[in-house]
């Protein structure tokens, strides 16, 4: 499934994923690989009202809209693809130590380099449009938000890149990527995105939704995309919204 890339850059804008968003609620049609990378965002957003951070002109700031009709059960799927689209590029850059932080953080060693903000469209039991949202820090050296430990390409690798090449390099993983969910191989992503997960098979610090720490080791995700944790009373699935890590 090659997606038809269509990509527009607007100088400023709040938000890639909101301005896709208001796009398609003011009723436009678009095709699947419509998108659109910014050059600055006044408002760029990561989860539940996070703030993403980006120097003006220096990062990939993109949002593009899929239309995989997977079943909404299947969702974390979409996310699995795109990390392992960004994991690749990142490897291709001959980056080591590129992991995937659950659910869907992007990390060179212990520092985030990308984040992810998925927002699906149903149509009943199905996802008719997905908007992706991808802040993939490239060309930044200072960063000056709260973020705890940002990381961007140019600080792993001492050189400076042209984003329109980026861009292009990308879409090819993600293209890439993208065709695995429509072939028959459909274990290879979800069993390339454990090898990658950030500190699998670690005993590891977290924190449950009450506040309670605790240890364990993560072990995987299940097909829901909860996070596997082996605990001394055995193996425990994790929401979302149900646990942080101790880093
Ligand atoms: C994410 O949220 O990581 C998803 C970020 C998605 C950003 C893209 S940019 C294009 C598109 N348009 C948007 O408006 N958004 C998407 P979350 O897991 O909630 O992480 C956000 C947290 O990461 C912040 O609270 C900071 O602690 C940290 N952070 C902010 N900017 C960062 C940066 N440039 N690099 C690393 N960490 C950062």
């Amino acid at each position: 499934m090659d997606i038809k890339w269509k990509i527009d850059y607007i100088a400023v804008l709040d938000s890639t994923n909101e301005w896709i968003n208001q796009h398609l609620m003011d009723g436009n049609e678009v095709t699947e690989g419509y998108g659109i990378r910014a050059g600055f965002q006044n408002a760029g957003r990561g989860q539940r009202g996070n703030h993403w951070e980006s120097e003006k002109d220096k990062n990939i700031l993109l949002s593009f809209v899929l239309k995989t009709g997977l079943p909404v059960k299947r969702q974390f799927l979409i996310s699995q693809i795109i990390s392992l689209a960004i994991a690749e590029y990142l490897v291709d850059h001959d980056l080591d130590k590129v992991s995937i932080k659950w659910p869907n953080d992007i990390y060179v060693g212990d520092k985030k380099i990308a984040g992810i903000l998925i927002q699906n469209i149903l149509k009943g039991s199905t996802i008719e449009k997905t908007i992706v949202g991808i802040g993939l820090n490239i060309n930044q050296e200072h960063f000056y938000s709260d973020a705890p430990n940002p990381t961007s390409l140019t600080l792993a690798t001492a050189k400076k890149y042209n984003l329109e090449l980026e861009l292009v390099n990308l879409l090819d993983c993600i293209s890439k990527n993208y065709t695995e969910l429509f072939t028959v191989r459909k274990a290879k992503p979800q069993n390339m995105y454990r090898f990658l997960l950030y500190r699998l098979n670690v005993k590891s610090s977290f924190m449950d939704k009450e506040g309670n720490l605790f240890e364990g080791i993560i072990k995987g995700v299940d097909d829901l995309g909860n996070l596997e944790i082996e605990r001394a009373q055995g193996i425990e699935h994790f929401g979302f919204k149900e646990i942080k890590y101790i880093i």
